[in-house]
């Protein structure tokens, strides 16, 4: 069976763009592959995080993968830094990756701004513990949102050169699924920017754990454009906020984009986001009540991540033994 690997960081609150993006494809994927759900906990350090913070986080995000709907007896769930083959591996991967391809990743560049002399070396090296977050299980799939598109070629570009330095078929390479109505999913306060953890600005972001009237308000506020619904498919391409509310309805519906579209045009924007508010409180306000029941039960939590970090290892620690003796690390 093909085998799916994906992961989320606990950097603060899940969002709208999270789980249309992400969690919600891996969802529907869980019974038709082999799935591995990782909360990277070593990716999030690559910008400071609150110790505390950070834990409660880790559990919150596992919170949210079993509250959507994976199945933790079915899939494996666990935290990046309780497997050890993933740090090991990265550094091998690091060691065959040129600073060329690494200089050309735009979320280094967004997340470093102005301040790139004081980054990280972690936030620079996060695309090969992407790369080696996937091939430490071979992969062979990889559902993110439209964000992580130039990540996953990166590691499909890795993947190829360990192969072709070594001169062997050892890794796969990972194919990106980026799929549903909302692979991209915007700010709401600002349609040339993607809902993102880390944005400070008031009702931009849906978190998965706002209740009925915090979605229903932050929606209402939704910024558009005073004109009434797209009319054409061509119209809505010049309408990025209006696209990005239809594409969100679409995804949290299960209709295409189009058929959003054709459904609410001509009318005004009030009417369509009540409609657009009552599907996603019916959708994240089940999801929420499942995600506070479960973080108030930490032990319950702790277990899935224990059980989870096993399988990962017994999958992970046989491969990077594998790429030692490939490229001819002494095991005495
Ligand atoms: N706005 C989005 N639309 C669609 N998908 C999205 N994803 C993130 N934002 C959107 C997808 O969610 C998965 C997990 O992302 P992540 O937490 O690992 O990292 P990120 O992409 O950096 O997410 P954020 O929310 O923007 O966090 P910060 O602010 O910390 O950088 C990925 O599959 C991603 O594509």
């Amino acid at each position: 069976m093909n085998r799916i690997f994906s992961g989320v960081q606990p950097t603060g609150n899940l969002h709208l763009g999270n789980y249309l993006g992400a969690i919600r494809n891996w969802v529907a994927l869980q019974s038709s592959f082999d799935c591995i759900f990782c909360i990277v906990d070593l990716h999030a350090i690559t910008v400071p995080q609150d110790p505390a913070q950070l834990r409660l986080q880790t559990r919150e995000v596992t919170a949210a993968y079993i509250a959507a709907g994976i199945d933790p007896e079915r899939c494996i769930i666990f935290n990046q830094s309780m497997v050890s083959a993933h740090s090991e591996l990265s550094w091998l991967l690091s060691c065959l990756t040129p600073l060329g391809w690494l200089n050309r990743m735009t979320q280094f560049k967004e997340k470093a701004g102005k301040q790139r002399d004081n980054a990280g070396l972690g936030l620079y090296a996060y695309p090969v513990l992407m790369a080696a977050d996937i091939l430490a299980y071979k992969a062979t799939h990889v559902p993110v949102g439209e964000d992580q598109k130039q990540h996953l070629e990166l590691a499909r570009d890795i993947a190829g050169a360990f192969n072709r330095r070594y001169g062997v078929e050892f890794f796969p390479l990972p194919e990106p699924q980026i799929f549903g109505a909302a692979t991209r999913v915007m700010s709401l306060r600002d349609g040339s920017k993607k809902m993102s953890k880390s944005d400070t600005s008031d009702y931009s972001r849906i978190n998965m754990t706002d209740d009925a009237d915090t979605v229903a308000l932050k929606i209402r506020k939704a910024r558009t454009d005073p004109l009434p619904m797209p009319e054409t498919p061509e119209e809505l391409e010049t309408r990025p906020e209006a696209a990005n509310l239809l594409g969100i309805y679409a995804a949290l519906t299960d209709v295409t984009v189009d058929a959003a579209r054709a459904r609410f045009a001509g009318q005004n924007f009030s009417s369509f986001k009540e409609e657009l508010a009552e599907v996603s409180v019916a959708v994240l306000g089940k999801i929420g009540g499942e995600m506070r029941r479960l973080v108030a039960d930490p032990g319950y939590i702790d277990r899935v991540l224990r059980g989870g970090a096993e399988r990962a290892r017994a999958i992970a620690e046989p491969h990077l033994r594998e790429v030692q003796d490939i490229i001819g690390l002494l095991r005495p």
